[in-house]
C-alpha cells in the first residue's frame, strides 16, 4: 500500500467511527493532508499505529447538567470533556459554553489543541470541553448556578496533574471564578493549578486575559517581517468582538496597525479611521452589549446588520469569532481587495476551500494552531506560577509570550521548508506539532 493509500484508509476509519461529526472530520482532514509528507520519510509512525491512536481520544466524558433559572424553571444541559492526549503533559484546553456545542465540536477543538499545545514547547497535553448552555441573556446568578452544577460533575475528572481547563467562547473570568469556587468547595483544597484564566488576586497570571489576542498580533508581525514589511500603517480587519478579538485589536494598534472593522453574530461595524478600543471595551466587556451600540456611540462608525465583514478591504485579516466563518467566496473577495496576510485568531474559522483560495492567490495564511497558541501558552505560564507559588509582572510575562510566539513562527517556517513546502504555515504547523507528540507517544510504548 502506498503512503497515501495507507493514510486514506486510516482517515476513512476515523470518519466511520465518528459519524455525524463534520467539524471533527474537517480538523482531522486538515492534519492528514500534511501527514503524507512525514510518513513518507518516517514510515515508523504509521507502523506503530500512532496515527490511529492520536485520532482516538484517551477519554470522553459526557454528563447531565441540571440547573434552576431565576423564575424557578429547571433546565437540563449537556456537559462534555474530551481528554484527548496526555503524551506531553496534563490535558489542557478551554471550555466552551455555546448552544452549538456538541461532541463533534468538542472533539475538533480537542484534536487541534493537541498540536497547538505541542507547538508552544510547553508541557501540556490536549483536551477540550464545554456545554450547549447559552449564557446570553442569563443573569449572573443563573450563570453561577449553571457553573456550580457543571463543576459538580467535572471536578472528579480534573486536577493540576490530570486535566486543566480554561476559557473559550462564552467562558471568561466570570465563569472561571464560579467554576473555581465550586471546585475549591467540593475538594476542600486551594488547588490553584486546576484551572487557568483565574483573577489576578486568586492565582491568575498577568497577560492571560490579553494573551490570545496579543499572541495573534505578535504572530502577524512575524509573518509581515518575513515578507519584508511590518504592521506599521497596515489596515486590519478582526472578526468577533470577544476576548480574542478585543486584545488582538489592542496589540495591533500598539504595533502601528489600524483595525477598521470588527463584528459579533448580529453584524459588523466599520470605523475607517480605526476602532476606538475604549468604547468597544465599554460596550462588550463592561455592558456585555451588542456591536451596533458601538456605531450608536461613535459618529464615524457604521453598523452593517448581517453581511460579511470580509467585504471590508484590508491588508491583514484576523478571523477571531468561530469555526467556518470565512468561506471561499469571502476569501476570494479578500484576495481581490489585496489582503496579504491572514492569521486565525479563532479555531478553524477558515474553510478548507478558503485556505486553498488563499494558497492559490499567494496570500500568507497562518492556521489557529500556530497563530492563536498564545492563550494556551500563557495558561501554561499561569500553571508554572501556580506550581511555584509565584507571580510574575505584566512586562515579564508579556516578554515570555512574545518570545513563545516568535518561537512558534520560526518553528513553523523552518519545518515547512524542511518538508519541501516553503511559506506554507499549515503544513509547517501540522508537521512540527505532530512530530513532537508522535515522538513522545513512541517513547512511551503502545498506550
Ligand atoms: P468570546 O465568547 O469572548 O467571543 C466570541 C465572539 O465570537 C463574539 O463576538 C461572538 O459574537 C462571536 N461568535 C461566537 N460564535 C459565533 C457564531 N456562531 N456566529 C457568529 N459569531 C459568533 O470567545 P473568544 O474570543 O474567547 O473565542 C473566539 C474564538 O477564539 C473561538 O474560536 C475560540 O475557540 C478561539 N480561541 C480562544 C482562546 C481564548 O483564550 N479565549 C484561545 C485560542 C482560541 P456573539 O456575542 O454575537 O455570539
Ligand atoms: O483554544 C484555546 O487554545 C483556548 N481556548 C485556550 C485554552 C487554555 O487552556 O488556555
Amino acid at each position: 500500500m502506498s503512503t497515501n493509500e495507507q493514510l486514506a484508509t486510516i482517515y476513512d476509519q476515523v470518519r466511520t467511527r465518528s459519524a455525524g461529526e463534520p467539524e471533527f472530520h474537517q480538523a482531522a482532514a486538515e492534519v492528514f493532508e500534511s501527514l503524507h509528507l512525514v510518513v513518507e520519510r518516517r514510515p515508523e509512525y504509521a507502523e506503530a499505529g500512532l496515527i490511529e491512536r492520536l485520532c482516538e481520544p484517551e477519554r470522553q466524558i459526557i454528563f447531565r447538567v441540571p440547573w434552576v433559572d431565576d423564575a424557578g424553571t429547571v433546565h437540563v444541559n449537556r456537559g462534555f470533556r474530551v481528554q484527548y492526549n496526555s503524551a506531553l503533559g496534563p490535558y489542557k484546553g478551554g471550555l466552551r459554553f455555546h448552544p452549538t456545542v456538541n461532541l463533534g465540536i468538542v472533539k475538533f477543538l480537542g484534536f487541534e489543541q493537541i498540536f497547538k499545545n505541542a507547538l508552544t514547547g510547553l508541557p501540556i497535553g490536549g483536551g477540550k470541553g464545554g456545554s450547549d448552555f447559552d449564557p446570553k441573556g442569563r443573569s449572573d446568578a443563573e450563570v453561577m448556578r449553571f457553573c456550580q452544577s457543571f463543576m459538580t460533575e467535572l471536578h472528579r475528572h480534573i486536577g493540576e496533574y490530570i486535566d486543566v481547563p480554561a476559557g473559550d467562547i462564552g467562558v471568561g473570568a466570570r465563569e472561571i471564578g464560579y467554576l473555581f469556587g465550586q471546585y475549591k468547595r467540593l475538594t476542600n483544597s486551594y488547588e490553584s493549578g486546576v484551572l487557568t484564566g483565574k483573577g489576578i488576586a486568586w492565582g491568575g497570571s498577568q497577560v492571560r486575559r490579553e494573551a490570545t489576542g496579543y499572541g495573534v498580533a505578535y504572530f502577524v508581525a512575524e509573518m509581515l517581517d518575513s515578507l519584508g514589511t511590518s504592521l506599521d500603517g497596515k489596515t486590519v480587519v478582526v472578526s468577533g468582538s470577544g476576548n480574542v478579538a478585543l486584545y488582538a485589536i489592542e496589540k495591533v494598534h500598539q504595533l502601528g496597525g489600524t483595525v477598521t472593522a470588527c463584528s459579533d453574530s448580529s453584524g459588523y461595524v466599520v470605523d475607517p479611521g480605526g476602532l476606538d478600543l475604549a468604547v468597544l471595551k465599554a460596550v462588550k466587556e463592561d455592558r456585555r452589549g451588542r456591536i451596533d451600540e458601538y456605531a450608536t456611540e461613535v459618529a464615524t462608525a457604521s453598523f452593517v446588520a448581517g453581511g460579511s465583514i470580509w467585504d471590508v478591504p484590508c491588508d491583514v485579516a484576523v478571523p477571531s469569532a468561530t469555526q467556518n466563518e470565512l468561506d471561499a467566496d469571502a476569501a476570494a473577495v479578500l484576495a481581490r481587495n489585496g489582503v496579504r496576510v491572514v492569521a486565525e485568531g479563532a479555531n478553524m474559522p477558515t474553510t478548507p476551500a478558503a485556505i486553498q483560495t488563499f494558497r492559490d492567490a499567494g496570500v500568507a495564511f497562518a492556521p489557529g494552531k500556530a497563530a492563536n497558541a498564545g492563550g494556551v501558552a500563557t495558561s501554561a505560564l499561569e500553571m508554572q506560577q501556580n506550581a511555584s507559588r509565584d507571580s510574575w509582572s505584566f512586562e515579564y510575562t508579556d516578554r515570555r509570550l512574545a518570545a513563545i510566539m516568535r518561537g512558534i513562527h520560526r518553528r513553523t517556517v523552518t519545518t515547512a521548508e524542511e518538508y519541501g513546502m516553503p511559506g506554507d504555515y499549515v503544513h509547517g504547523a501540522n508537521i512540527a506539532g505532530f512530530i513532537e507528540v508522535a515522538d513522545a507517544m513512541s517513547a512511551m510504548g503502545v498506550i
